[in-house]
């Protein structure tokens, strides 16, 4: 007996061919039965109505900055003026901006502010949701950042510890000592609290130096945490092979990584992460190279990088679109970046991505006529229905 089952449904389960007349059971959060409407001839406690709506694994937004304060819409103003994100962030604008808001900010505060953003993942039906730190660049901030989103309510949340995000004003010219005091203080103080799921930095000319990130991942690497990276965004640093040689989930942005990085990608069995969000808010022109992502099967996971200086973002469906507007993916390839490969760039394929018999009961529905629509309409959200651990929302 399972506890529930969806009927009258169509299932794009991402990890095999659509099913236009499908059956969906769940028990004890779990997915417990999967396929063909006709060969389900189990019972269950409840059942569900889907009036013919598409079943899908619950988004994966697999890099986001959702918890921060303040705003930086000034900054967008001087932006379209002229001015270049480069040049606000070594005037000190830019994330030591946010960095001096969320310093400001109590915890509460920023579960709060961070809790009312997330409601628009929730309406677009995310199921898991990633949260990075590195707006404190102190102790104390990194730490308040990581608890409060471990204390986000209705998504599954996986924290990032990103304290190598820029060098904190007090730190002028000694980026060394910085690098220094993360892996000394910062890092072990947030892994010991268990406040860390994986460890990211950001390698490029205005943040952090190649070297300088080996740094990180090696502190990371020694308390047994997963490393991923901001790699290529603004520049090529040689960021994704970086991340390929330390085995990471993944490397984010890409847009500037060159054929020999992607390469070393697909050996390493990272994800490439695309966040087609920043590239349109700083009107980037330079493509990621996705044909050689195909080329090599380099999975490709899309997220909204939601934060308030370069992405803010908050519409994974969006993302999708943006994804296939501005760099060609088809919307079969936006669907897998937002579900099944953005599982794997957080180690949760497992649980999340897919929906197959043993994963997470973590669905949404959508009003729609095909899985494509999701990624091709603009400003619509059909979401009809969100299911967490089996359980209707
Ligand atoms: N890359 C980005 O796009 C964001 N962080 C990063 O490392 C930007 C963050 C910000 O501008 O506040
Ligand atoms: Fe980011």
């Amino acid at each position: 007996m399972h506890d529930a089952v969806w009927l009258n449904v169509r299932l794009a389960t991402m990890a095999g061919p659509l099913i236009r007349d499908g059956a969906l059971a769940a028990t004890a959060g779990r997915i417990s039965w999967v396929g063909e409407r006709r060969g389900w001839n189990d019972k269950a406690r409840v059942e569900h109505d889907a009036r013919g709506s598409w079943m899908l694994p619950g988004f994966v937004d697999c890099h986001t900055h959702l918890v921060y304060a303040g705003s930086r819409a000034h900054e967008f103003e001087l932006r379209l003026k002229g001015a270049s994100y480069e040049e606000i962030a070594r005037t000190g604008g830019g994330i030591l901006s946010t960095v001096r808001a969320t310093r400001a900010a109590s915890q509460d505060e920023l579960l709060a502010l961070a809790q009312r953003r997330l409601r628009a993942w929730l309406a677009e039906g995310a199921a898991l949701v990633e949260v990075k730190s590195g707006y404190g660049l102190d102790r104390d901030t990194e730490l308040k950042m990581l608890r409060a989103a471990r204390r986000l309510e209705g998504v599954t949340v996986k924290t990032t510890f990103l304290g190598a995000h820029a060098l904190p004003e007090e730190y002028k010219g000694r980026a060394e000592a910085y690098i220094d005091f993360v892996c000394d203080e910062v890092l072990p103080a947030a892994a010991a609290e268990k406040l860390v799921d994986a460890v990211d930095a950001f390698c490029e000319r205005i943040a952090f130096s190649r070297h300088q990130t080996a740094r990180v991942f090696d502190t990371a690497k020694r308390l047994g945490l997963p490393v991923k990276l901001h790699a290529d965004q603004l520049s090529d640093l040689g960021g994704a092979a970086l991340a390929a040689k330390h085995g990471a989930l993944s490397a984010d942005h890409l847009e500037y990584t060159s054929e020999p990085g992607i390469e070393a990608l697909a050996r390493s069995g990272s994800v490439a992460v695309l966040l087609p969000g920043a590239f349109y808010f700083l009107r980037e022109t330079r493509l990621p190279p996705i044909a050689a992502m195909r080329r090599n099967h380099v999975p490709v996971a899309l997220a909204t990088d939601h934060n308030p200086g370069s992405s803010p973002l908050s519409s994974p469906l969006l993302a999708m679109n943006l994804a296939c507007t501005l760099f060609r993916l088809t919307p079969e390839e936006a669907l897998a970046g937002f579900t099944v490969h953005a599982a794997r760039a957080l180690g949760m394929q497992s649980s999340h991505g897919t929906l197959e018999v043993g994963k997470a009961a973590d669905l949404a529905l959508w009003e729609i006529e095909s899985p494509a629509e999701l990624a091709y309409a603009i400003g619509a959200n059909p979401c009809v229905g969100r299911v967490r651990a089996g359980a209707v929302q």
